[in-house]
């Protein structure tokens, strides 16, 4: 028979069960069981809205120190796309997350087998059960998709640079996802004001995380031209040299821009070259006399008019140049396009500007390129495989719809919903205002497959948003212009119409404050999106 233990002993040993009890409990938190973790995230707060999303309530899954990373076997790109989910990851958990081919239901399984059909060629799909994570897709494009998803499922604070603590929750179920169109692009002019290799690499970093597939380059410009041409050195030497304001402006060497192309490729993000022709031309003007139609160099120029510089039209001096530049250009972007340009050719005639374009658009082809250009160059009737880039501010354009039926496919960029140097309000201190005011909703309250009138759905290319930078200057100011107004139309190329709503889109854009937080992003907070 056991001692019968007096009343005070007993009290105490419950006292003490119970402190042994809570600190089980707590060390299970830390060690972040599946069944007391709650996510921080809810499975449906995507940006961009996936195409179906299936909640499983009650399940979760949580990284550990011992998480690993288990990539297709035999494909190299997936286990690139496990690397930089690592690169991510690893900072702020502390975990050593290895990286290796292999197959495992438990961790965090990246896999090309296996994935609903639907997800095509950049979809992927998700589950999340207590066991682990797996993502599959066709493609590397669509497994790094995922990650994208996967990321922001995960508590805000794993976007820090610093350690944090867990737990690193995630909720359990389904995505299936796959994009609306195949052009889901961005454009940072680095011509007005020159940005370094290390802060167009920011930016690049950014956009992936909104399922942003093209980064259009605006290279040249009236006020800069940023791409090293062997051929033509003086085009960088001297038309390099400055920038809006008189700055010391700056370039990118060819290695430098090959080092962009690969930092964005392996972003699974194409960049397509703008080489802005025949107007916006006043850097190289400036550079070589012989360009001009007098022999004449004008001055460097540091202001933000437009439209007053063109190439000369009658010299032959002019086509050398532009396929020299064109064979260099073509010769270090691995993409499939390149940007001539073509907009606010305000002091070329049509018929110059045709003829100009009938020339061009040929050097394109020759280089083995597709041509994408500023709306305006659908007058010159170019042929059905090139892409106008429409930017107008109504919603009427005959000659566009004119070029969509003689086959080409559209960009769309309206300048009143897509330009991310247009202020937000009266109070915006940077930006531009000649299209009018644009807060978040403007920016994502309209449907690219029904924005032209008689433009058919099926000749929508996608979207783009532009920021140019007469007025920026670094990358807190692209930030500030460009969250949260670049995923708003992010989503609009990625999710498909039906989940168009603003009322969720702003509380889903709201969970995105805590992460732009934490990556040191320097958003606008606007007073349309309930932040936290
Ligand atoms: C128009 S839109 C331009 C650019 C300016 C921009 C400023 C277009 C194709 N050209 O040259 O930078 O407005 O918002």
């Amino acid at each position: 028979m056991p001692r019968p233990v007096d009343r005070t002993r007993r009290a105490g040993r419950r006292a003490v069960g119970r402190a042994l009890a809570a600190l089980l409990f707590l060390s299970a938190v830390g060690a972040a069981s599946p069944a007391q973790a709650v996510p921080e995230t809810p499975l449906h707060h995507i940006v961009p809205a996936p195409v179906k999303v299936t909640p499983k309530p009650g399940v979760t899954y949580t990284l550990a120190a011992d998480t690993r990373i288990h990539t297709h076997p035999g494909s190299r790109e997936a286990r690139q796309v496990g690397e930089y989910l690592a690169g991510v990851l690893r900072p702020s958990t502390g975990y050593r997350l290895p990286v290796a081919p292999g197959a495992s239901g438990h961790g965090i399984s990246l896999l090309l087998t296996g994935a609903d059909p639907r997800v095509g060629d950049e979809g992927y799909q998700l589950d999340v059960t207590h066991r682990g994570v797996v993502i599959r897709a066709r493609t590397a494009a669509g497994l790094f998709a995922g990650v994208q998803t996967f990321r922001q499922l995960l508590p805000a604070k794993v976007e820090s640079a610093s350690r944090q603590r867990g737990p690193w929750t995630v909720p359990g179920g389904s995505v299936l996802d796959h994009p609306r169109y195949a052009h889901r692009g961005a454009m940072l002019d680095v011509a007005r004001h020159f940005f370094s290799v290390a802060e167009v690499k920011r930016y690049i970093d950014q956009i992936a995380q909104y399922k942003i597939n093209r980064l259009h380059l605006h290279l040249t410009d009236d006020q800069g031209w940023r791409l090293e041409i062997k051929s033509w050195p003086r085009l960088t030497e001297h038309g390099g040299s400055t920038e809006v304001g008189g700055g010391a402006g700056g370039y990118y060497t060819q290695e430098q821009y090959r080092d962009l192309v690969a930092y964005a490729a392996s972003r699974h993000i194409e960049v397509i070259p703008e080489i802005d022709l025949p107007g916006h031309t006043n850097a190289a003007l400036a550079s070589y006399a012989e360009l001009n139609c007098d022999g004449v160099a004008p001055p460097l120029y540091t202001g933000i008019e437009v439209g007053f510089s063109s190439l000369c039209i009658d010299k032959d001096i002019t086509y050398e140049f532009v396929d020299d530049v064109l064979r260099e250009v073509a010769a270090l972007t691995p993409g499939r396009y390149i940007h001539i340009g073509g907009d606010e050719a305000l002091v070329t005639t049509d018929p110059d500007y045709v003829k100009f374009m009938d020339k061009v658009l040929p050097l394109v082809a020759k280089h083995g390129k597709t041509a994408v250009g500023w709306h305006e160059f659908v007058k010159a009737d170019p042929p059905a495989s090139t892409v106008p880039q429409f930017w107008g501010t109504k919603t009427v354009a005959p000659d566009v719809v004119a070029a969509a039926k003689r086959g080409s496919r559209v960009v769309l960029s309206p300048a009143t919903k897509a330009y991310l140097d247009m202020k937000y309000d009266e109070n915006t201190k940077l930006g531009l205002k000649w299209a009018g005011y644009t807060d978040v909703e403007d920016a994502y309250d309209w449907n690219p497959g029904a924005f032209v009138e008689d433009l058919p759905a099926s000749a929508v290319l996608g979207v783009e948003a532009p920021l140019w930078t007469e007025t920026l200057t670094d990358s807190a100011e692209v930030e500030h212009m460009a969250f949260p107004r670049l995923p708003a139309i992010a989503e609009l190329g990625w999710s498909p119409w039906e989940t168009h709503d603003w009322a969720k889109f702003r509380v889903r854009l709201a969970a995105q404050g805590p992460r732009w937080q934490a990556q040191g992003v320097n958003f606008y907070p606007s007073p349309q999106v309930p932040w936290k």
